[in-house]
């Protein structure tokens, strides 16, 4: 008999879906006691419950982007006042990363207001993943879109994590950015994977989207060939100037129900608690972590906009019996 191979068969044969909408949606649709329940025995069969992972994040280039993201302050399409600057020096970078370091956080993300790197960029790039792996530090970059060569390129230097969202559900997509499409989100992805690096790939809720959206998006992420290594859940900072400056906050159990069930259906991911905890009560983030959340960022200023002072996430740790992973 001939056999068949996966190089004369042509696309490898497509796998049955981890998830769908229908089987999300139905524990999406719990009692909030029984989904919560569910969120936090899953969580415990991973994770220490108690234990949260603290990255810190630096915008190493600011504004000036010509993509069009209706949440974003660094967009170029919107007035919000930023002044926006070159990339940082490579000194100046390890510089900032060290004081982390020396601050105790374990991992560094970076961030660049671009819609892809451009060839003159790649040797500053790389030299930065050097120089701050040099350090100790476990490293992360968000620089936007990039093909094969320069994913092997940043993960050859060293880069541990590499952060793309898809932001919302294939539906949604296009009502909060023209200049991409969510193809080439995924696209992205898929050279991130295959380059060998870590997925940090999640979204923002409290953009206009419904319920369904959001499921949706978890199903995009949770059906990826390999689920992210990390799942960042933003809220919406709303910011004056862009076209959400506006938008009605996403509504608070609806948030934490997005957190559980991100937990539920990417069981051995972390799950950050991301952009917008300013805006949140020390009770709403303690149900997040109830949920499973398990991973913050730490340091007054996200990339533009303000996270909590970090005198105030120690007493909440310190409220929570939470311990710094
Ligand atoms: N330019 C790169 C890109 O978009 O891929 C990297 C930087 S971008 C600012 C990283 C992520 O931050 C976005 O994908 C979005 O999910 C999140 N983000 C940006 N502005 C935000 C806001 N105002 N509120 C919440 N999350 C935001
Ligand atoms: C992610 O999902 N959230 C972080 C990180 N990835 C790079 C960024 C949040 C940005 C919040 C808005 C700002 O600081 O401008
Ligand atoms: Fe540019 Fe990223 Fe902001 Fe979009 S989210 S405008 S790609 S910096």
């Amino acid at each position: 008999m001939l056999e068949v191979t996966h190089e004369t068969a042509g696309p490898a044969p497509s796998r049955t879906p981890r998830w769908t909408r229908e089987s999300a949606w139905a524990i999406y649709g719990l009692p909030f006691n029984d989904l919560l329940f569910r969120a936090q025995s899953v969580h415990r069969q991973r994770f220490d419950p108690n234990r949260v992972q603290l990255s810190r994040l630096l915008n190493i280039k600011t504004g000036g982007c010509p993509e069009d993201c209706g949440y974003c302050s660094q967009s170029s399409h919107h007035a919000t006042g930023l002044v926006a600057s070159r990339l940082m020096d490579v000194e100046a970078v390890v510089a900032e990363a060290r004081k982390a370091k020396q601050g105790g956080a374990s991992r560094y993300c970076m961030g660049a207001a671009w819609r892809n790197p451009k060839p003159r960029d790649m040797d500053a790039i790389v030299a930065i993943i050097e120089g701050v792996k040099a350090l100790g530090l476990e490293t992360c970059m968000t620089l936007g879109m990039l093909d094969r060569d320069q994913a092997d390129r940043l993960s050859g230097a060293g880069l541990d994590y590499y952060n793309h969202n898809v932001d919302t559900s294939e539906r949604f997509y296009p009502s909060v950015i023209t200049t991409r499409t969510y193809a080439d989100r995924l696209e992205t992805l898929e050279h991130v994977r295959q380059s060998g690096m870590k997925v940090c790939c999640g979204g923002i809720l409290g953009m206009g989207e419904s319920e369904e959206d959001r499921v949706d998006m978890l199903v995009t992420l949770a059906d990826l060939p390999e689920p992210p290594e990390s799942v960042p859940i933003n809220r919406l900072i709303p910011i004056a100037g862009t076209p959400l400056a506006n938008a009605d906050p996403v509504e608070g159990l609806e948030f934490v129900r997005i957190v559980a069930l991100a937990r539920i259906m990417m069981p051995t991911s972390f799950v950050r608690l991301s952009a917008g905890r300013s805006a949140m009560s020390d009770e709403m983030q303690a149900l997040c972590f109830l949920a499973g959340a398990n991973s913050i960022f730490v340091g007054d200023t996200l990339l533009t906009a303000g996270n909590p002072e970090e005198a105030a996430d120690r007493k909440l740790f310190r409220r929570l019996g939470l311990e710094a992973l």
